[in-house]
């Protein structure tokens, strides 16, 4: 069946502000990860606004669904998609980065509502996500775990323990989803350490595994819809290929970069360039 035109509509529409929610902080500090928050914006409103399960106002509800994020970097991502999803208040924009703010630069579980794990030491997300879903099948819970790792990960032998393990315990309850923006600090992820072909390591590893456009909201939630819906017990991947910058035209151009920068001049500049690439007109933006 095909996916109603209409909920690709208000997926675009959450897009949409979790990258502007992540302009907005990067022009607070004039500086932070937009270019991944761009990249993996339309990854978040398909996992938050069409799967996960959540109580804004109680968000350590025992019921719900837990976003792993192990690139602890890419908090400013995440921080645009719990403001948008209501787990963070909107007015905490104008604190990022700042001191005592909730909202620090790299993402710290102690800080900020909906930030489930302190993920900057990378590698180990995915570690943490297996013992969260054992954990959660031997109460019987119906939750999921959500881990949103990077291609950069994949550079590391603790993924591939962790993702071992996942198979050999029946993880059905594990969803992970890798950006492949493929960038890493030193270079293109390509270049530093070949991690193809991704999709058939992962199968291999026991995980059902699909790949597709990240930019492609389409694309994304059929995967989604058929890693959630999977009646298998094995855990799932759903590898995402996204372009870093991805919604602000002259930043999908400008060379790629772990660090992507932004001129101090330029984030208002990316902000219009969002707005008409989403035909948004400045009475819309807060609709
Ligand atoms: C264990 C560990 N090693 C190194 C680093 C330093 N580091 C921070 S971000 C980063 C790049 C990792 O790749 P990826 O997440 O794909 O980067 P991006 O796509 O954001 O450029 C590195 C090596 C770290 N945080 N943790
Ligand atoms: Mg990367």
């Amino acid at each position: 069946m095909g996916v109603e035109q209409n909920d690709i509509e208000q997926l675009r529409q959450h897009a949409y502000r979790i990258r502007r929610n992540a302009l907005l902080m990067g022009e607070v500090q004039g500086q932070g990860y937009v270019g991944q928050a761009l990249g993996v914006s339309d990854v978040l409103a398909v996992a938050y606004f069409r799967h996960l399960n959540f109580k804004p106002s109680d968000p350590e509800w025992e019921g719900r669904d837990r976003f792993l994020l192990s690139i602890g970097h890419y908090a400013i991502a995440l921080y645009a998609a719990l403001v948008e999803a209501g787990i963070v208040d909107e007015q905490e924009i104008d604190n990022y980065g700042s001191d005592d703010s909730i909202l620090p630069m790299s993402g710290m579980a102690a800080y900020t509502p909906g930030m489930e794990i302190t993920g900057g030491s990378l590698g180990h997300g995915l570690g943490i996500g297996v013992g969260m879903a054992l954990g959660l099948k031997r109460k019987q819970s119906a939750s999921r775990i959500y881990n949103l790792l990077s291609d950069g990960e994949l550079n590391e032998g603790a993924t591939w323990e962790a993702a071992a393990s996942a198979a050999h315990w029946k993880l059905d309850n594990l969803v992970a989803i890798v950006d492949v923006n493929d960038q890493q600090a030193d270079d293109k992820s390509s270049t530093v350490l070949n991690y193809e072909p991704i999709a058939d390591k992962w199968q291999a590893f026991g995980w059902e595994t699909w790949r597709v456009d990240g930019n492609n909201l389409e694309a994304l939630v059929e995967a989604f819809d058929a890693a959630v819906n999977s009646t298998s017990d094995k855990p799932r991947v759903v590898i995402c290929n996204t372009l870093m910058g991805c919604g602000v035209p002259f930043l999908e151009e400008r060379d790629k970069t772990h660090f992507i920068r932004v001129d101090e001049n330029e984030w208002s500049l990316a902000l219009q360039q969002l707005d008409e690439v989403y035909g948004v007109t400045g009475q819309e933006q807060k609709a």
